[in-house]
């Protein structure tokens, strides 16, 4: 209600405003079409379009000056290079083209300007002209797109080969699991509605299914440089997204569904932690972190939410360390599996609550 007032008033003193000007103009004696804009009035909006042309390539230039260094570092995947080629030469294209375009747009802008006496030539068509104009974005257009579903296919191509180890990331608001397949490396079934808190067993594995019993659950991401993983995503509640920016992978976590992306590891934490773009992306952020009294930051991987799912969607992360098969393996054998977690403390408990159990239930059956 206070939102439609405000706007009602608005609405009246834009109303306001239009008939004092009508008003004031209505009151010179100078009347003499004011409102038709002549020689010196298409002059200078000329010279505005040069101004306009500067102001954008300069906000251009400093953008770069200014944010280059933000662009994330080289990328840490197999395909992640082949994923950056297309990027660039896409953007250098437009690049490209918007310079160029913008340039003359603005300058036969300022060029034909309205003039007394000066009058519009009628130009019916040229076939020539229009030929060159249709086939070279046609050209360059289906020569991007067709790169574009080649790398694509590449890229989506999610298959068993080469062993890939089998790594379910399961979403929530606001938080992230991952699940090992274990030793068999396969993951054992799950589904939201069995999902049973007081026992944890919070993503909701089949306790009968056997292939759940060596799954591993981590709040923490680790991967074996060089080996392949193929991610399968879950989502709980609502719409998220894995989103793992130095890898160059996202994909969609729907609830009801299982989808997946793949890619192979190729620098280890260690090894990113040493590139001059990361390093020095340390050295900023730690001089802002100092400044505040802050800790200094360390550089890690990340696995973020690229879909805004919620209030605190922000701080949907989890940590990704890549390291070698050696250091992997020691870290995944510390793991306890979904057995010797949940299904252990199941065991237990239910001893405990059977007599409670058995006098509730009789209890029950004296009251009938
Ligand atoms: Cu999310």
């Amino acid at each position: 209600m206070t939102a439609l007032l405000t706007l009602a008033v608005l609405v009246l003193v834009a109303i306001a405003i239009w008939q004092m000007t009508k008003i004031f103009e209505l009151s010179q004696t100078k009347t003499e079409k004011a409102e038709i804009a002549n020689d010196s009035d298409n002059k200078n909006n000329g010279y505005l379009l040069f101004v306009f042309l500067i102001f954008i390539y300069g906000i251009t230039i400093f953008s770069f000056a200014k944010y280059g260094k933000a662009l994330l570092p080289e990328a840490a995947s197999e395909h992640g290079g082949e994923y950056d080629q297309l990027m660039l030469v896409s953007m250098g294209i437009i690049f490209f083209v918007q310079t160029v375009t913008q340039a003359l747009l603005h300058y036969f802008g300022y060029k034909y300007r309205g003039q007394k006496g000066r009058k519009a030539l009628f130009f019916a068509d040229n076939d020539r002209l229009e030929f060159i104009w249709t086939i070279i974005p046609v050209i360059v257009l289906a020569g991007l797109i067709l790169w574009g579903l080649y790398t694509w296919t590449n890229i989506m191509d999610v298959n068993e080969d080469d062993d890939p180890l089998v790594v379910e990331l399961y979403a929530q608001q606001f938080n992230w699991t991952a699940r090992y397949a274990g030793d068999d490396n396969v993951l054992g079934n799950a589904n939201v509605r069995l999902i049973d808190i007081n026992n944890a067993n919070v993503l909701g594995l089949d306790e009968s299914d056997p292939n759940a019993e060596d799954d591993i659950l981590v709040k923490e991401l680790h991967l074996p440089v060089g080996r392949k993983v193929n991610f399968k995503m879950r989502s709980q509640d609502v719409l998220h997204s894995a989103y793992m920016p130095h890898f160059r992978a996202q994909m969609n976590c729907v609830p009801g569904m299982i989808t997946q992306f793949s890619f192979t590891p190729t620098v280890t934490t260690e090894e990113m932690r040493l590139n001059p773009d990361i390093v020095d992306k340390v050295k900023r952020t730690n001089a802002i972190r100092a400044e505040n009294a802050k800790d200094p930051w360390e550089f890690d991987y990340v696995l973020l939410c690229n879909k805004i799912c919620g209030k605190s969607h922000y701080n949907m992360q989890m940590k990704i360390i890549v390291e070698t098969e050696e250091e992997y393996n020691k870290w995944i054998a510390e793991q306890k599996t979904f057995k010797e977690t949940v299904m252990v403390d199941e065991t237990a408990q239910a001893s405990n609550t059977m007599e409670v159990a058995d006098v509730e239930f009789n209890e029950t059956a004296s009251v009938e």
